[in-house]
């Protein structure tokens, strides 16, 4: 068997599976019927998985999938945006009001202590519209290894534009396709889903992609320059593990600085921050960081004489 399931989680919307062979976690959305579109718990849940994923010192690649075929049509998806039907009026809404619920973030945990006065549990969040798949896609962008976007079938919508945020794409040739819906249903992604599109594919086709609404497949997708490689479905998870043994094998450091050197450029200083942090992090692993953390303990004067000035 290829994957083990991680079972530290109650999902019930994705699932979560660590590689047996290589460090590598697979997440896929698990609701082939809806061609694996997203709700409130759909998005806690991943937001639960990928911070899980970013502890885990010896895992190197996320790989992001669709469980599929759907059991109603045989259908495959990858992810297909946002669930309509449960689209309130600012966004999407929990089935069941987190009030109620204690399973929202998916994390199994003891009740939250009720309130005295009212018997809500008093850190439990009002069920207002969401829209948090944009703060998953700053985790997809912010977690220090590769994230791989695995695409089985469709990709849509808010789907699309989760593939597009993630550091490589590999399609399935028979069954990827790739449409972007968001001005047919009165929404739109202004931030990575279209911008950060546009510098994979160029502006004029970025433009096609909302403003035509067309259906490409992996092999027009692979030539637009949004999809790294198209091979046979049933060769798409080996590939993938292939891929995540390869960037496994690699300095974790040179990754990681690279995966932020790359988003630098369009995180702007939020891309200067993290990328900063990062120096930050190497730069206290020298001797000269450590004699001024000790100088400061210690109450002497910090000795910095025998550090070279590098040039
Ligand atoms: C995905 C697509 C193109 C698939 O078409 P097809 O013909 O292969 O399947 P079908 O029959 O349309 O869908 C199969 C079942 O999945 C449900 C459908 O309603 C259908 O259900 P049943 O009739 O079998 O009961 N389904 C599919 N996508 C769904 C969805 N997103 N929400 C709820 N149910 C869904 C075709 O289904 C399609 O175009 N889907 C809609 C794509 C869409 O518009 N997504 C939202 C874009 S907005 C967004 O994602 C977003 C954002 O832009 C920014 C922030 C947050 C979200």
């Amino acid at each position: 068997e290829r994957w083990t399931a991680i079972d530290r989680f109650d999902f019930t919307d994705i699932t979560y599976h660590r590689s047996t062979d290589t460090g590598a976690v697979r997440i896929a959305f698990d609701r082939p019927e809806k061609r694996n579109a997203f709700r409130p718990e759909t998005v806690d849940e991943l937001a639960t998985a990928l911070d899980h994923a970013k502890r885990q010192t010896d895992v190197g690649c996320v790989i992001l999938t669709g469980n599929g075929p759907s059991p109603k049509d045989g259908g495959w998806a990858f992810c297909s945006g946002g669930d309509q039907s449960i689209r309130g009026e600012s966004g999407y809404e929990y089935s069941e009001s987190p009030r109620d619920s204690d399973t929202a973030s998916g994390e199994q945990s003891e009740p939250r202590a009720a309130d005295e006065s009212d018997g809500v549990a008093d850190d439990a969040p009002e069920n207002v519209g969401r829209l948090h798949i944009l703060e998953v896609q700053r985790q997809i962008r912010h977690i220090p290894k590769p994230v791989v976007a695995v695409v089985p079938g469709w990709a849509v919508g808010g789907g699309h534009s989760l593939h597009v945020v993630c550091d490589l794409t590999l399609a399935s040739e028979e069954h990827a396709k790739f449409l972007q819906t968001d001005p047919d249903v009165g929404s739109f992604d202004g931030g990575f889903g279209s911008a950060y599109l546009a510098r994979q594919v160029g502006q004029k086709k970025a433009r096609e992609v909302f403003f035509l609404g067309k259906t490409y497949d992996a092999a027009e997708a692979a030539d637009m320059g949004m999809v790294n490689e198209v091979v046979p479905h049933e060769d798409l998870e080996d590939t993938a593990i292939e891929w995540a043994e390869r960037m496994n094998e690699k300095s974790p450091t040179a990754m990681r600085m690279l995966k932020y050197a790359f988003n630098l450029d369009s995180d702007g200083m939020v891309g200067q921050q993290v990328f900063a942090g990062e120096a930050t992090r190497l730069a206290y692993m020298t001797d000269e960081a450590q004699e001024g953390r000790d100088a400061f303990n210690e109450g002497r004067k910090p000795d910095f004489d025998d550090v070279p000035w590098h040039y």
